[in-house]
């Protein structure tokens, strides 16, 4: 795997000369894509467009649909219903970059196809610990968000051509929804990108809308009733976790993307310095997102007990079993969250 660094301009010659050379590049991000991996997906793909390419991109599963307002939403493919089209994208790209996750383990059968697929494969993430199998890199931890990495990429591969408003807006969704709206996850460059981004046309009033302001009655009554009925507090351990079993997420009509954020609500509470949502999928799993505040860290507690990672305060994980069992599961292992941080 060859870094892409600006202090190698060898690099940068070989990126632009593979991006030359390719007609359909394809685009993949993770699965239950969000704000960042379908922003910066977009982003990258309307500037190959501005570059004369036929970009696709393809995503294992569908995305929340607060996202589909974003320009060109409407073109990405789905691996999980759109199979055929997907295979046949596959068999005509000439170069794959994959943003915004960096193991193809974590999309299955569609990473396992792409890894076959014998043309250049161009990474571009912001998680650490990134597997081998790419070509090429353009990878670092200190930065917001993949998005915030893809506007770096192309200034710095064609610091001539302007981005304009449809990459703009796209990577300013990713970013405002990988910090919280520039909550969490900010770095020195965050905030340059962003005034860049909104320099650029960035559509700010259009994300905050669509994204932040258009919760559905259901979803607020849900969040309701998990502050008042689900929260557990415990003290001894700064912590604060809601349960939601599969028969009340269904009680109040929930689809894909309407517990995100829960979890910050019960990190807001004064003293909780760690936060847990876990959310029955099945009888077999449940999800649990981790946050946290400050140098208080979680991933590495997320990984070890939880199958799980990410960063150092917001991580994600699973457990085989009920909501009740994976409750029970986390209260047993709290205290080594204490321990890992001590
Ligand atoms: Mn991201």
């Amino acid at each position: 795997m060859r870094e892409i660094s600006v202090t190698d301009p060898a690099s940068l010659q070989t990126i632009r000369q593979l991006i030359e050379n390719s007609q359909h590049p394809l685009i993949i991000s993770h699965k239950n894509p969000d704000g960042d991996a379908i922003g910066s997906s977009l982003g990258l793909k309307f500037f190959l467009k501005k570059l004369g390419k036929m970009p696709n991109i393809i995503v294992p599963d569908t995305f929340p649909d607060f996202l589909s307002f974003l320009p060109g939403a409407d073109t990405i493919k789905f691996f999980d219903r759109q199979r055929e089209t997907c295979l046949k994208i596959l068999a005509e790209t000439d170069l794959i970059f994959f943003l915004d996750f960096n193991t193809l383990k974590r999309i299955d059968e569609l990473g396992e196809l792409a890894g076959n697929v014998s043309v250049p494969k161009v990474l571009v993430d912001h998680h650490p610990f990134p597997d081998e199998v790419f070509d090429y890199s353009y990878h670092r931890t200190n930065v917001s968000s993949t998005s915030e990495l893809i506007f770096e990429f192309c200034r710095i591969l064609y610091p001539e051509i302007h981005i304009g408003k449809h990459v703009a807006t796209s990577l300013y969704a990713g970013l405002s929804t990988d910090t919280g709206t520039f909550r969490h996850n900010i770095h020195e460059g965050t905030f340059f990108v962003a005034g860049e981004l909104f320099k650029a046309g960035a559509d700010h009033a259009a994300v905050i809308q669509h994204i932040f302001d258009s919760n559905s009655l259901n979803r607020m009554k849900l969040l309701g009733y998990s502050l008042n009925d689900k929260l557990t507090m415990l003290p001894e351990y700064g912590t604060a976790y809601i349960c939601l079993s599969r028969e009340e997420l269904t009680r109040f009509s929930h689809k894909k993307g309407d517990t995100e954020g829960f979890v910050n609500q019960a990190l807001s509470i004064e003293g909780v310095k760690m936060a847990v949502l876990l959310t029955e999928q099945s009888e077999n799993l449940t999800k649990f997102s981790f946050r946290s505040k400050g140098n208080f860290a979680i991933n590495t507690f997320a990984s070890t007990y939880f199958n799980g990672g990410g960063h150092k305060n917001a991580a994600g994980g699973v457990f085989e079993g009920t909501v009740d069992k994976a409750e029970a599961y986390l209260l047993t292992q709290l205290p080594e969250v204490e321990k890992l941080n001590a």
